[in-house]
């Protein structure tokens, strides 16, 4: 099949010549083509900030001897001025010096002065013609305030080797701060077990967006992917497999510290799931005793559902779950721990609630939070103080979820026909499933996740997650194929206020990305729906 230019653009040498034409050319380019050499407007970020005032007179260019200053006395400011440097010396070729010394000219990221309307995760940014100032409450609102000052900077900064500048910045004040608390990105590691580069990649890149969460899918039927030290056998034996036969694959228990400091450091919660009852045919070939019939299964490497389920009856699967639980809740710096509870559909009802209500306990008693597929919202499983269920339905209301969230459960929302990452984006996808229907990147973007379901008001909406399966992904290109563009359109919806919500200005926005996607490697998705800004500088 001769190839489309979409496909032309997935492949990788030519995708190569493409980036190479792009930066090397871009000269050329923009003296030819009078292709945009100036600076991103303020209003261009992703996601659209809460307010923005350009000051059409006024610009910032970055010096060579530009100081990144930092708030006096201020650890907290510091690691986040290390990681402003940390962006933009690559592509400048700038030394770039962090100092703590309070605001000067250059870049400073304060933690005085800020609005209280900003709250913990939001900023003020100010761009005048001497300096660029980013005022905050916390260590979070100073790295989104950092996000924001990336994407308003040329794209060719996101360049993993120096290239010539100019570094400008339109000048102006932007006041932003988040919708909902919670935006999370989701990775299935265990129908494909994911290496931990590949997972911090994909942290380093929902950072870009503002997406604080990362939710990792940990154990299935087809893998177990984290070690538990007193039940060696999950990782050492149920993590050796994976969808199609691979070899599968687990992460140690210091490879998951390293996600999680990873994550950490660029202000993104992890959230583990242990799935729970079903999906758990990897623990059942591991330990025979978690069996009724106490025979432990064969390893499964299909990519069926609902045929698995714990021996919720027997004592001693309650006491596995405890020390699972205990031990991956301990290496949880975040306050949630997702016990999944989806198509346990091998499990009678009644045992499924009983045992749901044995669970969500011993959750609390680690210290953590409750969230779980929304299907543990089952009226016989008792509310648990503070749960969250995360809705992943396809319609616009679901009794049994406004029934939970009248008994005080939160809600994350990712409906399958929106905000599922695995979906097909039309038939000529490659990688993927459609199950829940093809999914363009103006289905993930047109919906409001703060009036989606029926009796589920937007005061009991925590956010929004994107989750990423992977029975038919396995390659870091398929990922980025499949979260580009989608992704930052449901990162969009748990950001900003419902009332910027418009499609054609969203999608001027994300045609504006595609030329930093390029810099940047990524194999995006060049949606039809979408005109892609094809230069920029
Ligand atoms: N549903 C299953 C997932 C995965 C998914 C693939 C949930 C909560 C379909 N459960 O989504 O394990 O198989 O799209």
């Amino acid at each position: 099949m001769a190839p489309t230019p979409a496909r032309l653009w997935r492949s990788r040498p030519a995708r190569l010549t493409a980036v190479a034409a792009l930066v090397l050319g871009a000269g050329v380019v923009a003296l030819t083509t009078g292709a945009r050499t100036a600076p991103a407007p303020m209003g261009e970020v992703l996601p659209v900030p809460v307010s923005v005032r350009p000051a059409a007179d006024a610009s910032y260019t970055l010096p060579p001897d530009a100081v990144v200053h930092t708030e006096a006395g201020s650890a907290e400011a510091a690691k986040v001025g290390a990681y402003l440097a940390g962006l933009l010396r690559p592509s400048t070729g700038y030394a770039l010096p962090v100092v703590q010394d309070g605001e000067g000219r250059g870049v400073s990221l304060l933690l005085t002065g800020a609005d209280p309307v900003v709250g913990s995760q939001g900023y003020r940014l100010d761009v005048t013609g001497e300096a660029v100032v980013i005022r905050a409450r916390t260590g979070a609102g100073l790295f989104n305030g950092v996000q924001t000052l990336r994407q308003l900077l040329p794209p060719k900064v996101e360049s993993p080797t120096a290239v010539p500048g100019p570094w400008t910045v339109r000048g102006g004040r932007i006041v932003d701060y988040p919708r909902f608390p919670y935006r999370g990105a989701m990775l299935d590691v265990a129908r494909h077990f994911l290496p931990v580069e590949t997972v911090k990649r994909y942290i380093d890149r929902i950072a870009l967006y503002k997406i604080n969460h990362l939710h990792l899918h940990l154990s299935d039927d087809q893998g177990w992917r984290i070690a538990v030290d007193s039940r060696p056998r999950l990782a050492a034996y149920g993590g050796r497999t994976q969808v199609g036969g691979g070899p599968g694959g687990h992460y140690t228990k210091a490879q998951y510290r390293e996600i999680v400091d990873h994550a950490a450091r660029r202000y993104v919660t992890v959230v583990p799931e242990i799935d729970l009852p079903g999906h758990t045919n990897a623990a059942l070939a591991s330990y025979a005793e978690l069996n009724c019939d106490g025979r432990a299964r064969p390893p499964y490497t299909g990519t069926d559902v609902g045929f698995s389920s714990l021996c919720t009856t027997k004592e001693e699967v309650h006491t596995f779950v405890k020390d699972v639980l205990g031990e991956v809740a301990a290496l949880t710096p975040g306050p949630y721990l997702h016990i999944g509870g989806d198509e346990a559909r091998a499990t009678p009802t009644a045992r499924y609630a009983a045992f749901m209500n044995r669970v969500q306990p011993m959750v609390a008693a680690t210290g953590k939070t409750v969230v779980g597929w929304h299907q543990i919202g089952e009226p016989g499983v008792r509310h648990q103080e503070g749960r969250v269920l995360q809705y992943w339905g396809r319609t616009g209301s679901d009794p049994l979820v406004a029934e939970a969230v009248a008994r005080g459960a939160r809600v994350v929302m990712s409906p399958a026909n929106r905000a599922y990452l695995d979906m097909k984006y039309d038939p000529e996808t490659v990688p993927g499933q459609k199950w829940a229907g093809y999914v363009e990147v103006r289905d993930a973007y047109d919906w409001d996740p703060g009036s989606h379901l029926e009796g589920v008001p937007a005061s009991a909406v925590l956010g929004v997650e994107a989750p990423l399966w992977t029975e038919a992904i396995s390659t870091e290109e398929e990922i980025e194929y499949m979260a580009f563009p989608r992704l930052p359109a449901v990162a969009e919806l748990g950001w900003s206020p419902g009332a910027t919500h418009d499609w054609a200005a969203f999608a001027r926005r994300l045609g504006a990305q595609g030329p930093r996607w390029a810099v940047m490697g990524i194999d995006f998705h060049r949606s039809p729906q979408v005109s892609w800004d094809e230069q920029g500088d």
